[in-house]
């Protein structure tokens, strides 16, 4: 175990100092075992570590699954080396072909065993289980190299698997430092931070599940995340130093009354949302005066364009006719009905001009067909592209990942809804209650005696509600 700890930390599989993790906190320590399969000895030595771990166990089962992607070659090793069957879990069901989920041959009734490199809350172990549950195996019992003793043993418990370590990061501390290889006070450091971060399962729909913490993020922590889209970065902070998580809709027909308007509000908004084939007198001077507002007022413009077809048109959409959005557009959005293809050719445009998309998931129109697998759908794309995608049009958080902006439109002060089947939502219900991060408002701003008093009515709704929701007291 000694010799196992120091060339874990040779490899750099464990770090101490100060690391951003997804949740937001701040962590002095960080374990990524991806690095050990550049390392072949090692990798060996940690797959024989996890099946001499079953062994000491007694524990029985028919064939192993590795949690995806570290655990993989893993199971590998462990599975050729003693002769037992392996499943591999997919992350997503194949788009074509066979659709499985999970690949190799499944007994229904056979129980299967599952490996994973690291468990802090248990999440992706439960989420791997879930899978193979759903195709008729039976499991119970879980092996992993290093439990960060967050939690994870005890969600899991709740949920019929036991969870046996080869060791532990408590553990492997004392090692370390007994080695000098940690310092005494970084070693009390982390075992701080393992008892302050200890999550508690909590009870949904009643079935046990992890606190979902994103909702809970600050924008700023949500800023710091690695793999964030640096257009959801630059407006996160924005929204941070603004103190404003309000989009204004500025339907306007005339291009004086366009420029007034941000003039204005612009101190009071993060996003201004255009649509910009409604303007009856739309030059490209009026955007250029729009974006000198936006960099002077500090806010990002949003072209409602609601693109919808083939890739190859959008490209040319988007770029080029009398618009030229892209040339002064930070956002546009798309539907996703059309398949990948819409953000293919989009990105083949925006992404050199460092411009993002949302995507519609979700619509706040009265009978709407984006909803179910539909969003599911719009979620899958947008991972897939998140390079360019930055977030969603919806009703609510549809996806937990905090790299990802929901914006929802379809808010009012007062539920209800117009003669064209639109339906209105309060800010606190949208921003509290439904988790997204930014409201869209457009007549209820517009058509207000004073716009800039229901603007910051609007603004101050938004944020204190998003303060409320990461467990901050208001002070709007
Ligand atoms: O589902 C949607 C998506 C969008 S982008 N529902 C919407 O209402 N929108 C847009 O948000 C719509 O095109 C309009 O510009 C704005 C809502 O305006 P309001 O006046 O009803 O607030």
């Amino acid at each position: 175990m000694d010799l196992l700890a120091s060339e874990l930390h040779g490899v750099e599989a464990l770090r101490f100092g100060e690391f951003v993790l997804k949740s937001g906190l701040v962590s002095p320590v960080y374990v990524d075992l991806r690095i050990i399969v550049s390392h072949p000895a090692l990798l060996n030595k940690v797959a024989h570590l996890l099946f001499q771990a079953t062994k000491d166990a007694g524990i029985k089962y028919d064939c192993v699954c590795g949690v995806p992607y570290t655990a993989l070659p893993l199971a590998t090793i462990i599975c050729s080396a003693n002769q037992i069957p392996m499943l591999i879990r997919r992350k997503e069901a194949k788009e074509h072909g066979t659709k499985r989920i999970v690949e190799g041959i499944i007994n229904a009734g056979e129980s299967c065993l599952i490996i994973e490199d690291v468990v802090t809350t248990g999440s992706s172990v439960l989420e791997t289980a879930e899978v193979l549950r759903k195709e008729g195996l039976n499991v119970t019992d879980a092996v992993v190299l290093l439990d960060r003793e967050q939690g994870g043993g005890a969600m899991l418990a709740k949920n019929g698997i036991r969870l046996h370590s080869v060791c532990t990061l408590t553990k492997v501390l004392k090692i370390l430092e007994q080695q000098e290889k940690v310092a005494s006070g970084m070693v009390m450091k982390v075992e701080r931070f393992i008892q302050e971060n200890i999550s508690k399962p909590s009870v949904q729909n009643g079935a046990t599940a992890i606190k979902r913490t994103c909702k809970e993020m600050s924008f700023g922590a949500r800023a710091k995340l690695p793999g964030t889209h640096p257009l959801a970065v630059h407006l996160l902070r924005l929204m941070e130093k603004k103190q404003s998580n309000l989009c204004l809709s500025a339907d306007l027909t005339k291009s004086t009354e366009l420029l007034q308007l941000a003039a204005v509000l612009g101190p009071s908004i993060c996003v201004l949302k255009t649509h910009v084939d409604i303007l009856e007198d739309f030059t490209l001077e009026v955007m250029e005066d729009l974006r000198k507002l936006a960099d002077q007022h500090e806010f990002l413009i949003f072209e409602d364009r609601k693109f919808a077809d083939i890739g190859n048109t959008v490209k040319h959409q988007y770029e080029g006719g009398v618009f030229k959005i892209a040339s002064w557009s930070d956002i546009i959005n798309a539907h996703v009905v059309p398949g990948s293809g819409v953000v293919k050719g989009l990105k083949a445009v925006g992404k050199p001009l460092q411009r993002g998309c949302l995507l519609i998931g979700e619509m706040s129109s009265e009978g709407t067909l984006a909803t179910g697998d539909y969003t599911k759908a719009a979620v899958k794309m947008a991972e897939e592209h998140s390079d360019f995608v930055l977030g969603f049009i919806s009703g609510s958080r549809i996806v937990e990942k905090p790299e990802f902006l929901h914006l929802t439109p379809g808010v009012q002060m007062q539920a209800g809804g117009d003669s064209f089947g639109q339906k209105y939502l309060s800010p606190q219900e949208v921003i509290g209650q439904k988790g997204s991060d930014i409201i869209i408002v457009g007549r209820g701003i517009l058509s207000a005696p004073s716009p800039l008093e229901a603007a910051e009515t609007y603004r101050k709704a938004a944020w204190e509600s998003y303060l409320q929701r990461i467990g901050v007291s208001a002070q709007v």
